[in-house]
């Protein structure tokens, strides 16, 4: 892995150029009086170092001529520290374990940009990461502003890098897909095990711990707040509070995903019938959901974007609706006035890989939509959510709400659905619920 990190940093500062780069990682943030939330590492410097200690920071440089140069600064050994809270590789670890070219502590930020900022006439530099690192750096320009020597070279110029780094972790190579694959996998093992224990009477947070279970017994964790929505609590969107009782008769929405140490998150919605079997009313709605899943599955090829499939997703929901009576109307015409939106309000899909909502634009500069490319992650979610305080409308669906998300890849040859495993069909979910 020491190589792929190397090579993603070269990548990176030879696609920026002359220049040096300073991107700190995550910190360790408070709970509760002195207890800390568990620590996850900013995506973007885990990408460039696989380094999993807090309060770090990367300093990258190249010099214009192909040289590139990697420092990380980290927090310093320190026994009695290391009694308390674990292992600490510092400035020497870092160098033989990491594949940088020198360590520091990062006690010593401010002496090491100065002397690594000098020489350099433009700095690549995200303000907003970390309010101290923004000090760090105002503190070494002003330094170096009112130096009594002359005209000292550094940096006047200011440029910020997270597009190009977004657009390096954009598209997914081959070995990254793997990677990603093996949360699909996981993630399959936690709703196989979910579908196999529920039953009326059980509780969301059982649920949840089903999931968290089979997550961490392969060494994951959840890549974003499980939601396990029971019934009605389907219709809130990002529902977490997963605290209700399973009742049958109803159908419980799980939105969940397994990251690995890797940091790939899956991200994957389906929906369970309490006891076994899709209610009638329930199931006309999934059918429809899972047509458009489909359909929209059916568009992710190089060349169409995030916005077709989002039309065609619509589309399939928009006639549905239409079907079932509820709507009425011409279907491009109930997508445009907001007729849909009553029931369908979010979008079809984001990218995906080592943040849920991953990084990558979505618009081009002229306003138009950026096409898929070979290696692109999203996701697929579709649904429908009835309840009338959103809607104005009465609907015999009153409190249903239905998604079904997978993960898919753009691939050379067509859409490839990595979440494929993970059972869909009306009549798969219920025979496995039966025990078949
Ligand atoms: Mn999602």
């Amino acid at each position: 892995m020491k190589d792929i990190y190397r090579d993603r940093r070269n990548r990176l500062m030879k696609s920026l150029g002359a220049g040096v780069l300073v991107l700190p990682g995550a910190r360790l943030t408070t709970r509760n009086s002195d207890v800390h939330h568990s620590f996850r590492q900013d995506s973007d410097f885990f990408y460039l170092t696989g380094f999993d200690e807090p309060a770090s920071c990367l300093i990258l440089s190249h010099d214009g001529q192909g040289k590139t140069e990697s420092i990380l600064l980290v927090p310093p050994k320190n026994k009695e520290k290391e009694i308390w809270d674990g292992f600490r590789e510092g400035a020497e670890g870092v160098v033989k374990n990491y594949g940088v070219d020198a360590g520091y502590s990062n006690e010593e930020l401010a002496d090491v940009l100065f002397l690594k900022l000098e020489g350099h006439k433009t700095l690549f530099f995200d303000f907003d990461r970390d309010r101290s690192t923004d000090k760090a750096i105002h503190d070494v320009l002003l330094r170096f502003k009112t130096l009594k020597r002359k005209n000292p070279v550094f940096p006047r110029k200011i440029q910020f890098f997270k597009d190009e780094l977004g657009e390096m972790r954009h598209c997914k190579s081959s070995q990254e897909v793997e990677l990603f694959k093996q949360c699909a996998e996981v993630t399959r093992k936690g709703n196989e095990a979910v579908m196999k224990a529920l039953k009326p009477g059980m509780y969301e947070y059982e649920v949840e711990a089903i999931l968290e279970y089979e997550y961490k017994r392969h060494g994951g964790t959840h890549g974003y707040g499980h939601i396990v929505a029971g019934g009605y609590n389907a219709t809130c969107l990002h529902y977490h509070d997963n605290n209700q009782k399973l009742e049958a008769g109803t159908v419980l929405l799980i939105d969940s995903g397994c990251e690995l140490p890797h940091k790939f998150t899956a991200d994957v919605t389906r929906c369970y019938p309490v006891d076994g079997k899709f209610p009638p009313k329930i199931r006309e709605i999934y059918e429809i959901v899972l047509e458009a899943n489909k359909k929209a599955i059916a568009k992710c090829v190089i060349g169409s974007s995030i916005r077709e499939v989002h039309r065609e997703a619509q589309r399939v929901l928009a006639s549905g609706l239409v079907k079932l009576g509820i709507l009425s109307g011409d279907i491009d015409s109930l997508i445009d006035n907001g007729e849909l939106g009553k029931f369908y309000m979010h979008g079809t899909s984001h990218w995906l890989g080592m943040d849920v909502h991953d990084v990558g634009r979505y618009d081009e500069p002229d306003g138009s939509a950026v096409l898929f490319r070979e290696g692109m992650m999203l996701t697929i979610e579709p649904g429908l959510y009835f309840r009338k305080e959103y809607s104005g409308i009465d609907t015999p669906y009153e409190g249903i709400g239905i998604r079904i998300e997978d993960d898919v890849l753009i691939g050379g040859s067509g859409p490839v659905v990595l979440t494929s495993s993970i059972p869909k069909e009306v009549a798969e979910i219920e025979a496995i619920m039966a025990g078949k």
